[in-house]
């Protein structure tokens, strides 16, 4: 057994900088907001948060759309007080990891402008094309049929430059050009620059859409099949994307940025930084980001599956095995699997899986293998806020209607931190908020779950310190199985110790016999509920043979 290295045994918590804590009264969080709850993360037991985008942006896609990689937003701070918080994080131990967003740019950035203007060394850093003719009606028409993520065509005509642009996200985040070695080059300075600044790595942004498909011999790229998933023919499910996402080369590309951050710890020494990868893909392109028997690639490409699986086939004790079976049964040997329950586009944890299911959720979560990535507010089992069509920021959101935003909107997984039950739950000293609070503010928040017996956040942190302290958890050999439609076991185990959860995600009391899961075991079983539960059930025995649990529990 080798020893592990920091990242393997990481409990890694995603920051949302503009919700998490504001520092200066104007309803938006900052980076000073941040550094002063540090030690709120040091004391869950959290030894690495990942930031969104703290980066100069216009804020029309909250930070994914950056104008300037190498400066600091304004209203989050300045170099400064971003060097301020990763000296804070060192003393306290904490890791501090970026977001790197590659696929697009603002419009508003520099770069964006000179490739307008066709400019040296900038006229192809995004991606341009002349468009075709409609034959019957003469008219100019997009290249192609590409739908961006937020609805609508993938296009846009710009007048000045006399071309389209593509954007596979909102028409102010036109693609960069990965096919042009300047662009390459140039994202490599923005990892290079902030693993300078002292980051301890980056979670990368949106991986699918990094590269299209080569176009042909003419210039033209081949339209999409239409998938008829939907009628609506503005939404991207009205496409397959055979073209548009998961081509070859930017798993490539992720092995390029990860020699980066190797060739910067050979030539500075200390501890290694890592990369993380957004990839809603099938496993088999997922995977490749692990690397390969000759190439190192990504350390931790996010496990989605229990968000998607249960997404799609609801919240079952069969749904979650083929979650966990869908990781553990592709990844390839010797990597470390990793277990994501929600982040900034998607619904709340507490709200997608029921109140009732958060801890568990979280238990699950923290006796499964590899790390476990904590979106700020699952803790304290934050719920979804309720945003007007008024309210609505989200291009996603915004770029629909009065009828269907709500399918489409991300606004209420981003409300503000709560932290207490008083004036803007703690989040500001101000009045305003740059979205509304969610309603259930005075019931769940940090101060009020601190005294509270058993809460969510009290359950966490003696998980995570359960975690942290477990040879058997970060070591040990794991088995897991659905016993029935409620019933989900997994156990751990490493000698003679063995950790045993057992969740019924039914709406009714389940007795359930251990012994037909493990029979060798039974009797030595350590069951995860009585560790954490220390005062519902204190000296409460269980009986591995016939242990019975209320709905939910
Ligand atoms: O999301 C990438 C992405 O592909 C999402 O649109 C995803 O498909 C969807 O949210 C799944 O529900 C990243 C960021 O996380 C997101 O906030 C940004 O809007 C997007 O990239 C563009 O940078």
């Amino acid at each position: 057994e080798t020893a592990k290295d920091w990242w393997q045994t990481a409990q890694f918590y995603q920051i949302y900088p503009r919700s998490f804590k504001d520092s200066d009264g104007d309803g938006i969080g900052d980076l000073n907001g941040i550094t002063s709850k540090l030690e709120y993360l040091k004391d869950l037991g959290i030894t690495a948060a990942w930031l969104s985008p703290i980066f100069k942006s216009p804020m029309v896609d909250f930070g994914y759309d950056i104008s300037d990689f190498f400066d600091i937003q304004a209203e989050y701070g300045t170099l400064e007080d971003f060097r301020a918080l990763i000296k804070r994080a060192k003393e306290l131990d904490l890791k501090i990891v970026l977001d790197f967003v590659p696929n697009h740019s603002s419009n508003e950035s520099e770069w964006f402008q000179k490739s307008v203007r066709r400019e040296k060394g900038y006229a192809d850093y995004y991606v341009w094309h002349d468009g075709k003719l409609d034959s019957t009606t003469g008219k100019r028409q997009p290249p192609t049929n590409w739908l961006q993520y937020f609805r609508g065509s993938a296009w846009e005509w710009n007048e000045e430059r006399q071309q389209y642009y593509l954007h596979q996200f909102a028409v102010q985040q036109p693609d960069l050009n990965y096919r042009n070695p300047l662009v390459v080059e140039q994202m490599k300075r923005v990892l290079r620059y902030w693993l300078n600044e002292g980051v301890s790595g980056f979670r990368c942004d949106a991986l699918p859409p990094l590269f299209e498909v080569l176009p042909d011999g003419d210039g033209q790229f081949p339209d999409e099949l239409v998938s008829g998933a939907t009628e609506d023919t503005d939404d991207r499910n009205y496409l397959t994307t055979t073209y548009i996402e998961n081509q070859p080369e930017t798993i490539d590309m992720v092995y390029q940025w990860r020699a980066v951050l190797d060739d910067h710890q050979r030539i500075h020494g200390g501890n290694s930084s890592v990369l993380l990868i957004e990839t809603y893909s099938p496993a088999w392109f997922t995977m490749q980001f692990y690397g390969n028997r000759s190439t190192e690639g990504a350390h931790l490409p996010f496990n989605f599956n229990l968000i998607t699986v249960m997404e799609q086939k609801g919240i079952s004790a069969a749904s979650v095995q083929e979650a966990i079976d869908l990781w553990l049964k592709n990844m390839p040997a010797g990597r470390t699997p990793n277990w994501v329950l929600g982040n900034h586009d998607k619904r709340r944890a507490a709200s997608r899986y029921g109140t009732e299911h958060i801890d568990g959720m979280n238990m699950l979560v923290m006796i499964l293998p590899g790390v476990s990535v904590t979106y700020q507010g699952e803790e304290i089992g934050m719920t979804d806020g309720e945003i007007s069509w008024e309210d609505t920021v989200d291009p996603w959101g915004c770029n629909s209607n009065p009828d269907i935003y709500e399918q489409y909107t991300r606004d209420p997984e981003r409300t503000p931190f709560q932290w207490t039950g008083g004036s803007n739950a703690g989040f500001t000293n101000g009045s305003f908020t740059w979205l509304p609070l969610a309603a259930d503010y005075e019931t769940i928040n940090v101060e009020r779950e601190l005294s509270d017996g058993l809460s969510h956040l009290k359950i966490y942190k003696a998980l995570v310190a359960l975690r942290n302290s477990s040879k058997t958890l970060q070591n040990g050999s794991t088995k897991y199985q659905a016993l029935s439609e409620d019933v989900f076991v997994v156990q751990r185990s490493l000698a003679n110790s063995a950790i045993v959860l057992v969740i019924n995600f039914g709406s009714v009391a389940k007795s359930v016999d251990l012994s037909k899961f493990d029979k060798n075991r039974t009797e030595s079983m350590l069951l995860l509920i009585r560790s954490i539960d220390s005062t519902k059930k204190e000296g409460t025995q269980y009986d591995p043979k016939a242990l019975s649990l209320d709905p939910s529990e």
